[in-house]
């Protein structure tokens, strides 16, 4: 996750600039890496590197052509700084000595700064952060960093970079912070929902919802393993009485974790699945229960409905939404719709082992407001990390 992002960040803000030939040469391992990623990933997936690739591109044309830019500028400064030498050798300057700086400890942002070159400050003017603004926001949005978000961070910059004046050592570090306090201020720590569920007296009811094929059954598969670990009993509900498969999909998954299943035929009641699995659990000393819902739209008003009865039925002490990683804007759109519908408590975001984006994480916090609780990275029962904004900080190479 963040791999893409990361190295843009990095290609941009210039934090952690190496020499030329060693670029070349993890370019080429992130190639291979890529490469071999693609062989085990459905066509879809291929497609998707292909895009990317193609993006990188032009971003890499992008950056060339600034660089040539920048070039020019240097041009211009070095026939300025040898014109005051000259000038000062015949006494015409009073000013301070200028400060040496070492250019290639600076990132190839600082090189934009236009206000004094001479001193050891640089103030940043509006039109220089616009500048590279723009290229930042490129990133961010082909990160799948929702636009909202990308606003947000806008402002937060502007505020602590424009017309502030900044040590020139401490410019890169400065726009590091600032990127990462912005984000860090989306991403709430996620909740203890082991601790939640221990707490409470009696049953915990969670009801989990999403798209079709966006990794429910899998994940409340992953969770249930969790929760065993932690000693913690659990029975499902297979409320997805709709899509052909799915209750001998949630079975193997019980056989396999020797967790029981409550169902009825296809077609049945969900709301009335959801009641069964709660009662059998009141009846058994069942610790917790995980109702496996229909996947559906936000769109859908009927479904909506169905899953406003399940949730009136069970009385779920955690809504929680399972979003994919990969979809990007699609997973905002549909996180921030049904938690205006129906409301959520929490986020899952699965098949982030696939996403070299990373940006739906930062997205979903802002638009939903609440916590993703813990990252889906494959497909066995143990791929379920908690999720941890510090992590995407050090991912994204800002720490
Ligand atoms: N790579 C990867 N695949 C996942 C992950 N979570 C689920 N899947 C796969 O996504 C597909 C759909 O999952 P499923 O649980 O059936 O989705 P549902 O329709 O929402 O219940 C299955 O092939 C899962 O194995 C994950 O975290 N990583
Ligand atoms: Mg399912």
């Amino acid at each position: 996750m963040f791999n893409s992002f990361k190295e843009k960040l990095k290609n941009l803000i210039g934090f952690g600039k190496k020499e030329p030939e060693k670029q070349e040469v993890e370019k080429k391992e992130v190639k291979s890496k890529e490469k071999k990623k693609e062989v085990k990933k459905p066509k879809v997936e291929k497609k998707k590197l292909i895009d990317k690739a193609i993006v990188k591109e032009k971003f890499h044309e992008e950056i060339e052509e600034l660089e040539e830019q920048i070039e020019e500028k240097e041009i211009q400064k070095e026939i300025e700084e040898k014109e005051i030498k000259e000038e000062a050798k015949e006494g015409k300057l009073t000013s301070k000595e200028p400060v040496e700086v070492d250019e290639e400890k600076q990132g190839f942002f600082s090189k934009l700064i236009k206000l004094p070159t001479k001193l050891n400050t640089v103030r940043l003017d509006q039109e220089t952060f616009n500048e590279f603004f723009e290229k930042l926001e490129a990133i961010l949005l082909e990160n799948n960093v929702a636009l909202s978000v990308v606003d947000k961070i806008r402002e937060d910059m502007e505020k602590r970079l424009v017309n502030i004046e900044i040590k020139k050592p401490m410019l890169e570090q400065e726009i590091k912070n600032t990127l990462k306090e912005s984000i860090l201020e989306i991403l709430m720590p996620p909740f203890d929902l082991i601790e939640l569920i221990k707490k409470k007296e009696g049953v915990f009811v969670i009801v989990f919802f999403g798209i079709n094929g966006s990794g429910k059954t899998t994940t409340i598969a992953k969770l249930a393993n969790l929760l065993q670990k932690n000693k913690i009993s659990c029975v499902f509900a297979a409320a997805d009485t709709f899509r052909a498969a799915s209750i001998e999909q949630l079975e193997k998954h019980g056989n396999n974790l020797n967790i029981k299943v409550i169902k009825q035929n296809y077609g049945a009641d969900p709301a009335a699945v959801a009641f069964d699995a709660i009662k059998y659990a009141n009846a058994h000393g069942i610790k917790a229960v995980l109702i496996d819902t229909a996947g559906r739209m936000h769109t859908k008003s009927d479904l909506l409905k169905e899953m406003e009865k399940i949730i009136r039925v069970s009385k779920p002490d955690s809504k929680i939404f399972i979003a994919e990683s990969i979809t990007g804007n699609d997973a905002v759109e549909q996180a921030k719709n049904f938690n205006e519908s129906t409301g959520i408590d929490g986020v899952i975001l699965t098949k982030a082992d696939v996403d070299e984006k990373g940006g739906t994480a930062i997205s979903i916090g802002h638009v939903t407001n609440k916590p993703i609780l813990f990252l889906g990275t494959g497909q066995t029962y143990n791929d379920l990390q908690k999720f941890d904004p510090k992590e995407v900080i050090v991912n994204l190479g800002l720490d």
